[in-house]
């Protein structure tokens, strides 16, 4: 069979980049850091997406974490579908949205109360407002490599598409934004001790992806969620994970289920909304209260609870079951150990960094547990890895900085599919020569 022409796709990149800023509307899918130009998609189902050129393939971005139970499942379109008919933003209050926020708390006990926003950036913010009002302080930590969306405060030394284009730390946020954001180092306790010893009165919040997934996936070494938990407690700081990636991925009940570490503030996005638009904070009662109405932290929004997104995001949490979970793993063991055995076949250095369906092969020969260490992976080999599994009908993230992602729809086939276009890709990766 003839490979199907490119055409479309590269007609609809040069005409998107009259328009839209890099052809896209978000940087990590113009394939800057991979080469090459990005196919554009007509359509998906289950685990395959299909682009304008008529090409199918199988799909590890899965938009980049929302779709646990894969691309377009009949029972959210149905739902989809009736609600659209009643309407589809009203801007006023409505009974999907109380039903969502019950079902959050019920997964996430520790979110006493939560308020529906539309992105997990808005989340962030909204949450890093909410800890400044209740401390009456300004300083936030992060860690190097953590990406918590594009808020001024986070953009400094940011994971994801920051890092996949070498602008961690952005132009426009101001230097007096910046001041109030430490970096620490992700699993490193002694460097967010000695953060809070030197500001020990003026630390707002930590703020923290329990499971880093925008420098690739790092998952935190034992004791780590705890020793942040402990530190915030002893200098009266909030202790915020940020579970946009975490949440409903690696358990039902997230990561502050999967590790028994409770956030005083939890924001959430991706599954939350299942495949539509939205975002999530919550925790404390206290603090959630400062909220505007009941309290004076301001944060509003006319599409926030929108019904197609409430209605989007009920059917995804409430078709989360512990059956999905054992699947999910089971494939993501495969995936992992697979990817390392056709590295391990071809003489390349891989290490394979993986929590249940979330996972990221770092080129690189030493174990990745922080930002420096991911860093240090050959982009290079990633790119050349990348380029031969497009061709081959594999669809992964155009960067080394950021998580495959596998759902419900996905099978052993799929995963062995892609297993064995890893081995001709490495294969052939190792008879090229280094570039
Ligand atoms: N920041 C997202 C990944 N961690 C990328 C979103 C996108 O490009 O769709």
């Amino acid at each position: 069979m003839a490979p199907p022409s490119k055409k479309l796709s590269a007609h609809l990149f040069a005409k998107a980049k009259q328009i839209l800023p890099g052809g896209v509307n978000s940087p990590v899918r113009a394939f800057s850091s991979v080469g090459g130009r990005p196919p554009f998609i007509r359509r998906a189902r289950g685990a395959r997406i299909v682009d304008v050129d008529g090409r199918s393939y199988i799909d590890f971005v899965m938009s980049w974490g929302p779709l646990i139970h894969g691309h377009a499942p009949a029972g959210l379109i149905k739902i989809l579908a009736e609600t659209a008919a009643r309407g589809t933003s009203f801007g006023a209050p409505t009974a999907q949205e109380v039903e969502l926020g019950l079902l959050v708390q019920q997964l996430m006990p520790s979110l006493s109360r939560v308020r529906f926003v539309n992105s997990g950036t808005e989340a962030t913010i909204s949450a890093l407002r909410l800890a400044r009002a209740a401390t009456k302080r300004n300083r936030v930590i992060k860690f190097a490599g953590c990406y918590h969306g594009h808020g001024d405060p986070f953009l400094v030394q940011a994971g994801s598409g920051a890092t996949t284009l070498g602008v961690p730390t952005s132009p426009g946020v101001s230097p007096a934004v910046a001041t109030d954001t430490l970096v620490a180092r992700y699993n490193d306790l002694s460097s967010v001790e000695r953060l809070f010893r030197a500001h020990r009165a003026s630390i707002a919040a930590l703020i923290v992806e329990p499971v880093a997934g925008n420098m690739g996936v790092v998952g935190p070494i034992l004791g780590f969620l705890e020793g942040l938990r402990s530190l915030c407690d002893q200098y009266g700081a909030l202790l915020i994970f940020d579970e946009v990636i975490s949440g409903f991925r690696l358990s039902p009940g997230g990561a502050q289920k999967h590790f028994g570490v409770k956030p005083d503030l939890t924001c959430l996005g991706k599954i939350i909304g299942g495949g539509l638009p939205v975002g999530a904070y919550g925790g404390r009662r206290d603090l959630m209260e400062q909220v505007a109405p009941v309290g004076p932290v301001y944060q509003a929004g006319t599409l926030s609870g929108n019904p197609l997104a409430m209605a989007a995001g009920h059917w995804a949490l409430s078709n989360l079951s512990p059956d999905l979970y054992t699947h999910l793993d089971k494939l993501g063991r495969r995936l992992a150990s697979g990817l390392a055995e056709a590295a391990r076949q071809a003489n390349l250095n891989l290490q394979v960094n993986a929590f249940g369906s979330v996972l990221t092969p770092f080129f690189i020969a030493r174990p990745v547990r922080n930002y420096s260490d991911a860093t240090q992976a050959d982009t290079n080999a990633y790119a050349k890895f990348f380029r031969g599994m497009l061709t081959r009908g594999i669809y992964l993230p155009p960067s080394q900085f950021e998580g495959w992602f596998l759902s419900a729809a996905h099978t052993t086939r799929h995963v062995d599919q892609a297993i064995d276009a890893a081995h001709s890709t490495m294969r052939a990766m190792r008879r090229q020569p280094r570039q």
